[in-house]
């Protein structure tokens, strides 16, 4: 029973740092520290609303395109964002590798996602913002937070 639980523990040692799940309260905190919310005109509410659409509060999500893929908590776009190594004529535009946006650490993140809500689409750039969030009540993504 001990060995079990020293494995199961060392595992989450281990696998803790690649991967988390958010939780809304989390990622509003997140977002007022590093200015995300209200960047460039738009809420933590609105941020978190996409996140729960695009991938679930789940770093590790990754949509694949066909020709290009979405990465981690934001879904970050391997055709103008970040390299995966495997997307013909990627941009690159925030100069990551795509992997460094599955990883428990958003910070890059954001940084890049600030690149990302800068450019003339805006926040359009997210089907789920467009269809489930914009000009909605998101008063319940922060709730109690
Ligand atoms: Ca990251």
């Amino acid at each position: 029973m001990k060995v079990i639980l020293c494995l199961a523990l060392l595992t989450c040692m281990i696998f803790g740092t690649q991967g988390k799940t958010y939780t809304r309260c989390e990622l509003n905190k997140i977002f007022k520290d590093t200015g995300l919310d209200r960047y460039k005109g738009h809420s933590a509410a609105e941020w978190i609303c996409t996140i729960e659409h695009e991938s679930s509060y789940k770093t590790t999500a990754i949509n694949d395109n066909g020709s290009s893929r979405d990465y981690g908590i934001f879904q970050i776009n391997s055709r103008y964002w970040c390299n995966d190594g495997k997307t013909a004529g990627s941009k690159n535009a925030c100069q990551k590798s795509c992997s460094s946006f599955l990883n428990d650490d958003i910070l890059d993140d954001i940084e890049c996602v600030k690149k990302v809500v800068s450019d003339p689409k805006g926040m359009s750039a997210w089907v789920a913002w467009e269809k489930y969030c914009k000009g909605k009540d998101l008063s319940q993504y922060t709730k109690g937070c």
